[in-house]
């Protein structure tokens, strides 16, 4: 095989790596879907998915959202909440048709909600559980 130039190159070296991904660990991660909507809520509410899992906040309304899981921006403790080891964060303002992702590397109970509407109740919850064996 001949690498001529560096995009090649990079190309055989991210095949490699999707091969490697896709090998270990035995079971495929997974991507769940929550959506943010014109009414200030996140559909589902709650959420259960496994360590590895992607979530994907898809703002499919006409409003401006945020998926912010950042205790210090609480205006009401209990808000924003995560396990222990878990980093903050903030998917900052979305606009209509704009995504968010986070993949969860820790398992446990995250409270998050959106910074303009917290105050009328956008908040949701996704629950980690330990990896798919
Ligand atoms: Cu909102």
């Amino acid at each position: 095989m001949k690498l001529s130039t560096p995009s090649a190159m990079a190309a055989t070296i991210l095949g490699v790596a999707g091969i490697v991904l896709a090998a270990s660990g035995g079971a495929a991660a997974a991507t769940a879907t929550v959506g943010m909507t014109n009414t200030l809520k996140f559909t589902p509410r709650t959420l259960t998915v496994h360590v590895g899992d992607t979530v994907v906040w898809k703002n499919g309304s006409a409003l401006t959202h945020t998926v912010t899981d950042v205790p210090k921006l609480a205006s009401t403790a209990g808000d924003a909440g995560l396990p222990q080891g878990a980093k903050p964060f903030n998917s900052g303002y979305l606009d209509p048709g704009q995504s968010y992702s986070h993949t969860f590397t820790v398992p446990g109970t995250y409270h998050y909600f959106c910074i303009p509407h917290e105050a009328t109740g956008m908040v949701g919850v996704v629950i980690v559980k330990p990896a798919r064996h």
